[in-house]
């Protein structure tokens, strides 16, 4: 038996790591999954010029000002302490292989995750994926072994005879530098006749997830999942398109060009989907998400399929429909409605049809598309995602206006546009022909066409073509200005911000302050503003985005700062009221502490150069500790000492318990004083790290001697009373 750690990135349902652990666990293997964050979104118009990933613009998330939609590295790095937690939790697996799943959005932060893999030089490094599958090149150096294709028979393969890299050649799909050189092992096609989404004990694997600096265990998925809302699976696997900026269809090429006969699309059998389904059921939760990028099967498959589904499961369902199938055989419809499907994408990515097929080899028609829309607009229960990929550099002005037809030709009413930003993955076909083509991106024209067909979604007619005809030849700041400003005016049916929520899963937490007429609360460490006129609520009980409000009646953000300048030019534009005026005071050890009207700042420099001119140390996303204020300078001084210790991790057996004084504990650790609040409960120091801790209220204190503990103690009550 061997012991594999699987690690995926910024994801919740893993579904590959999910197939690739009941592979394992059917042959007796121990499998570890470690979730090194989960996913992240964060929203600001800052993305626009700074693409890294799949940015978009939902029209319904989005719905507040212009913003675009940043996800996972973008929206939230990991830490430092996040990475050291990453070595903790592989620590605690003791593995003997541990795979990485990658994707190429995150080949560039590949050698910190080396980095913290290179500690382990008795386990076997393997990765796999998309990124490998595609770029090979990019992981050689990093890892023992690469995974190409499909990974369940190459991974219980290694964990049945853990070889090393000399020794693994009749291993199939597998690559490694041998000699220095990279050597592909042979291919083969996965076994048909197994299915791995579900059936085995996946979800009993221990599950570690590291988040918000963290790192929490759950023995079964199901302790952890959200249960109550979305289950994630699929029907089949792979997909009948090969679009050229898609790794999928890239993914099957790479077995194609070996001569390996392998399906574009193979489905499961009905049962075994209505079994784990059932199961799902069970656990208690209430909508299914069938992630296939196209519900595609025979029409006699699907059929019976949503049968079974009204019959046995009968929650509501997210599925993808081809149009082409659906028009022709229409009883799937029928069928799909009758079993549940409440949330559908009808995908068109270019407006053209000749850039479709010529550029991104797809076979949309955009008049099938459009016209499955329009049927399940008419029936009415189906929210409709439209899919239009933006900053594409191969289409023209021509296209621009192409586009601007298709949008006003969408039903509105249940509908909501989401606009992808091209990002072309090294390894695919379309990045080749955009290296190829030596195209310049003319961005500011594209962020305008961007922008223009938000407007034309969002706005009536009239509205859209005072704003076209005035800022066609703008620049994008005032193009965005305007925008905002149009969304204002009340003949735009604004659909107000719901933004940013589909990932808070905490209720509101905390109320901050009243501005304007807003109540600000903090919730999880985002900024959200109620307008008075929206009533009261009670957040335990209601979610913030099942509210129903008026336009702005709801606004959210990163940033105190931020939030509070979309209440002001919510309310009339009104310039910032921020102009905060910032003197750097001293560096004491890795600090630079700074005065800030009455408050004293320690920044820790680990943060780089900050203007605290321009932002304030709120809009930064800080680990515990790197960022500290206090009302003098004294406070502040004694803070960073306490942080310096403090961020050093206190673990260990070196605890001594010294007394109680005034509801703390006070204990020596190592060779610092250490004053604990009872309120933090008892502390199991040998597997807890006291910065875990909700430190903010002076609930642990240290110093360097006993008598400066008191001390600070005694101020501490001073404070209080
Ligand atoms: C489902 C899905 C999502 C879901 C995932 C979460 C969920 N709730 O399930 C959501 C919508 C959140 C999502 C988000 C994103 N996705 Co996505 N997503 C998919 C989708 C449709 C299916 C992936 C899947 O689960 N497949 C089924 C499993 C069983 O297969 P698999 O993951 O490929 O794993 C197999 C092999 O790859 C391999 N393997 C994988 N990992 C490992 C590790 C080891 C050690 C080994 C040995 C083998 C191995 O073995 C596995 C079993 O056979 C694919 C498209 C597709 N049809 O495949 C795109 C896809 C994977 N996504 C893609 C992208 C770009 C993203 C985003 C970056 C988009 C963004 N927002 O910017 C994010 C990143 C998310 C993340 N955490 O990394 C790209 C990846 C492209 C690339 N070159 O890397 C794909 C291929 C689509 C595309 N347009 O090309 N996605
Ligand atoms: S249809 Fe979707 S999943 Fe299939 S190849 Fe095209 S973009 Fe990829």
């Amino acid at each position: 038996m061997a012991r594999v750690t699987l690690i995926c990135l910024y994801d919740d349902w893993a579904m590959g790591l999910r197939a690739l652990s009941n592979a394992l666990m059917l042959e007796n293997h121990s499998v570890s999954i470690v979730h090194l964050k989960l996913p992240a979104k964060k929203n600001n118009s800052f993305f626009l010029d700074h693409p890294i990933n799949y940015e978009n613009h939902h029209s319904r998330h989005d719905a507040g000002l212009f913003s675009v939609a940043a996800y996972n590295v973008d929206a939230e790095m990991w830490t430092q302490n996040e990475l050291a937690l990453l070595k903790d939790a592989i620590n605690m697996t003791e593995p003997d292989i541990i795979g990485l799943s990658n994707r190429s959005t995150y080949e560039v932060f590949l050698p910190q995750l080396a980095e913290v893999l290179s500690d382990f030089p008795d386990s076997i490094k393997l990765v796999g994926g998309f990124g490998p599958t595609l770029n090979p090149q990019a992981y050689f150096k990093h890892f023992d072994y690469l995974c190409i294709g499909e990974g369940e028979a190459t991974l219980v393969a290694l964990a049945n005879r853990l070889p090393s890299p000399d020794e693994a050649k009749d291993i199939p799909n597998l690559a490694y530098l041998l000699d220095g050189e990279p050597h592909f092992t042979h291919m083969e096609a996965p076994d048909q006749t197994k299915d791995y989404m579900h059936g085995g004990d996946w979800h009993l694997a221990p599950h570690y997830i590291i988040e918000n600096n963290k790192l929490t265990k759950h023995s079964s998925f199901f302790d952890w999942a959200d249960l109550g809302k979305d289950y994630y699976t699929m029907i089949g696997r792979g997909c009948l398109g090969k679009c050229s900026f898609c790794a999928v269809g890239n993914f099957h090429d790479t077995y194609k060009n070996k001569g390996i006969d392998y399906k574009l699309r193979r489905c499961r059998t009905i049962e075994a989907i209505m079994a784990e389904l059932e199961q799902a059921k069970r656990h208690g939760f209430a909508k299914i998400v069938f992630m296939d990028s196209f519900f595609s099967a025979t029409t006699t498959y699907l059929l019976n399929f949503f049968k079974q589904y009204r019959d046995r499961i009968g929650l509501p369902f997210f599925a993808q429909f081809l149009p082409s199938q659906a028009l022709e055989n229409k009883t799937i419809i029928d069928a799909a409605l009758a079993a549940g499907l409440s949330h559908t994408v009808i995908g068109f990515q270019s407006p053209s049809s000749e850039i479709n097929t010529k550029i991104f080899r797809r076979k949309t028609d955009h008049a099938k598309a459009l016209e499955l829309a329009r049927i399940f607009n008419e029936r009415g229960q189906v929210l409709i995602d439209y899919h239009i990929i933006s900053h594409n550099p191969f289409e023209s002005e021509e296209v621009f206006t192409q586009g601007l037809d298709l949008i006003a030709a969408l039903p509105k009413e249940n509908g909501q546009l989401v606009l992808q930003r091209l990002c072309p993955f090294p390894g695919t076909v379309l990045y080749k022909m955009i290296t190829d083509s030596h195209l310049d991106l003319d961005t500011d024209e594209k962020h305008k066409q961007f922008i223009f067909y938000l407007a034309k979604y969002n706005f009536d007619e009239a509205a859209f073509e005072s704003l076209f005809l005035k800022y066609k030849n703008d620049n994008v700041t005032e193009l965005i200005s305007a925008y905002n400003s149009s969304l204002c005016d009340s003949s735009a049916p604004i659909i107000a911000a719901d933004n940013q929520f589909v990932h808070l899963r905490l209720p509101l937490t905390a109320f901050l302050k009243s501005y304007s007429n807003y109540n600000i609360f903090s919730v999880d460490g985002r900024f959200v503003a109620l307008a008075h006129d929206i009533g009261s609520f009670d957040f335990s009980k209601t979610r913030v985005w099942e509210i129903k409000h008026i336009p702005y009646g709801i606004i959210s953000a990163d940033s105190l700062l931020e939030i509070q300048k979309l209440i002001n030019d919510a309310t009339q534009f009104q310039a910032l009221l921020m102009g905060i005026r910032v003197e750097f005071i001293e560096e004491m050890w890795s600090y630079n502490i700074f005065n800030v009207d009455t408050t004293f700042i320690a920044v820790s420099q680990e943060l780089g150069e900050l203007d605290l001119n321009k932002i304030g140390p709120w809009d930064v996303r800080q680990t515990p500790f790197e960022i500290l204020s206090a009302p003098s300078l004294e406070a502040i001084r004694r803070q960073v000492d306490n942080a310096v210790f403090l961020r050093k991790r206190l673990v260990g057996p070196s605890v001594e318990f010294l007394e109680t004084r005034d509801g703390y504990n006070l204990l020596k650790l190592d060779s610092r004083y250490v004053a604990v609040s009872h309120g933090l409960g008892t502390i199991d120091f040998a597997n807890e790290y006291l910065w875990e801790k909700d430190l903010s209220s002076g609930s642990v204190l240290a110093a360097g001697s006993l008598e400066s503990l008191i001390e600070q103690l005694g101020q501490i009550q001073v404070i209080r009373d």
